[in-house]
């Protein structure tokens, strides 16, 4: 039995090391770290969510899901780094226990596991779910086109080849209806924070619409603070701005869901890199994508705490 001691959090590692990892997190951290079963995958695997959590009932929460499109691998990387973070970090940083001490954090790692197990044992770049299409050959539906928010218009494709193929109706896809119940029943989440992969932007709602959200100027000073302090660590270079704005326009987001919930604080991020390695970043810029991330996601979490 491998300790999370020894985990090398500057690899990346199969479905099933990530989930014996969750195992010796919680075994290693009981007071603060939990693991709830929030359902299970198209193929049947089950979907774990990490609360870190100081006690209460419902206390206001932030929300952070990694690895949504599966071969974006640092995504899930820096989940796990994260989560290793909050946890040892608990009692030591002031400010982040400060929020545990008022708030919870719930980390969902492995959006896709299907989709992250193929790209281990199939095609690399595998993006989707593994759901089967009636009267297609082709499967999976894109997890982050697929949720209840300006579904099936614009930045979608209404074809199942297509590796934006919104699916056949809103939340079809069990990993994103599974998600949507958690959030729906807890009914006291702050923030909504999704990580991507590549290019180096801290997005905002809409993506469905170009239009400003109500709080646009609120969220678009927060990215920049965030940004900001990303910046600081390694001088790597990110964009904010509404994901219509500043990457193209996508209909059925996670994000834009979120927000029109009533989640004000809905950010999505893509780290790095920009193109050079794109979704098969080497391994040795795990860790200081986690880092510098880190600095950026802590900003949010405190001006969310704040306010
Ligand atoms: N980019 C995102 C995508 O789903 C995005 C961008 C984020 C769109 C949030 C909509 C909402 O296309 C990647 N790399 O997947
Ligand atoms: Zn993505």
């Amino acid at each position: 039995e491998r300790s999370s001691r020894s985990f090398n959090f500057g690899a990346y590692h199969p479905l099933e090391t990530i989930y014996r990892w969750m195992d010796t997190l919680v075994a290693q951290y009981p007071n603060l770290v939990t693991k709830q079963e929030i359902g299970k995958s198209y193929e049947n695997r089950p979907m774990y969510v990490l609360k870190f959590s100081t006690g209460g009932n419902k206390r206001p929460a932030i929300w952070i899901d990694t690895g949504i499109h599966s071969r974006e691998w640092v995504s899930q990387a820096t989940g796990v780094w994260t989560a290793n973070k909050i946890a040892s970090d608990y009692g030591k940083d002031t400010s982040l226990t400060s929020l545990l001490n008022t708030m919870d954090i719930y980390m969902l790692i492995l959006a896709n596991p299907d989709g992250y197990v193929y790209t281990h044992t199939n095609n690399r770049m595998w993006r989707k779910t593994r759901s089967r299409i009636s009267g297609s050959s082709c499967r999976g539906v894109d997890p982050n086109r697929n949720w209840d928010a300006g579904f099936g218009g614009p930045g979608a494709s209404r074809n199942p080849c297509s590796d934006s193929y919104h699916g056949p109706s809103a939340h079809s896809e069990i990993e994103v209806k599974n998600v949507v119940n958690l959030i729906k029943s807890h009914g006291n989440f702050k923030s909504f924070i999704s990580v991507h992969a590549y290019s180096q932007l801290l997005m905002y709602p809409y993506g469905y619409s170009c239009k400003n959200v109500f709080h646009q100027a609120e969220l678009d000073s927060v990215g920049r603070a965030a940004v900001q302090k990303l910046t600081s660590l390694y001088g790597t270079r990110y964009k904010v701005g509404s994901i219509c704005n500043i990457i193209y326009q996508a209909s059925g987001g996670s994000i834009d869901w979120s927000y029109n919930l009533g989640i004000k604080y809905s950010f999505a991020f893509e780290l790095r890199d920009t193109g050079r390695y794109g979704f098969v970043l080497p391994a040795d810029q795990i860790i200081p994508t986690a880092s510098e991330t880190w600095l950026a996601l802590k900003h949010i979490m405190e001006y969310v705490r704040d306010h």
